[in-house]
């Protein structure tokens, strides 16, 4: 667990292909990104801090059934307007990006499209996966999913970028780990492409 104030290319180089997947969780404030991280690492519920830096954490994560896993690097950044601009420093060298969102906030969800569609843009992150996280499912006044979609305008987020949008629930753990195995299988077949349109040359 860590809460630093440092950009993480200071501290890490990208990562080599063969190390654990560079994952950026983003996200408005309150959306429960960090909620994700420390179920993921912790398994249970951990309360949280408003993050004024960023956490990290290396996590292995089970994908399907038969044994298999897959090692992450989450880095979970603070989601203020103030902390906003740093996002695209740690985006830089991501395999895949989680955006969490807050089913239940309305007032806020023009806002969260904005964001996701302002770092998704970037030249860097051209085709990189995005698993969007529809967090807060448990809570009765939680937006459908195809609110949420609509909301978000995920179909205009452009033919190069693949996304999967996943109900979740982080507090209990709920939706996280189907989501993760989607995103790992949308950042495997990127890799798979990218290596096809390489030997084109
Ligand atoms: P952030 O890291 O995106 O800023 P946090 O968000 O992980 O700090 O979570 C913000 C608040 O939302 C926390 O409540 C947390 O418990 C709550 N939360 C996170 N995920 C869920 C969820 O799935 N369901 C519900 N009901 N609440 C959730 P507090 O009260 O500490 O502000
Ligand atoms: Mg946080």
């Amino acid at each position: 667990m860590g809460n630093g104030l440092s950009e993480p290319h200071a501290i890490f180089p990208c990562l080599p292909s063969f190390q654990a997947l560079h994952i950026v969780i983003l996200g408005l404030d309150c959306a429960g990104k960090t909620t994700v991280l420390y179920r993921l690492r912790f398994n249970e519920f951990v309360n949280t801090v408003p993050t004024k830096g960023f956490n990290t954490e290396k996590i292995k994560v089970a994908l399907g059934s038969k044994g298999r896993t897959a090692a992450f690097h989450f880095w979970d950044v603070g989601g203020q307007e103030k902390l906003r601009p740093l996002w695209r420093s740690y985006t830089r060298c991501a395999d895949g990006l989680v955006f969490v969102v807050d089913s239940v906030d309305v007032e806020r969800m023009e806002e969260a499209k904005t964001e996701l569609h302002k770092i998704t843009r970037l030249q860097e992150n051209q085709g990189v996966p995005v698993l969007v996280v529809a967090n807060k499912q448990d809570l009765r006044s939680a937006l459908a999913l195809g609110e949420v979609e609509r909301l978000l305008a995920l179909s205009e987020l452009g033919a190069h970028t693949p996304w999967h949008l996943q109900p979740a629930c982080a507090i209990i753990g709920e939706g996280l780990q189907e989501g993760l195995e989607r995103l790992h299988a949308m950042i495997v077949k990127r890799r798979k492409m990218m290596r096809q349109q390489k030997r084109k040359r």
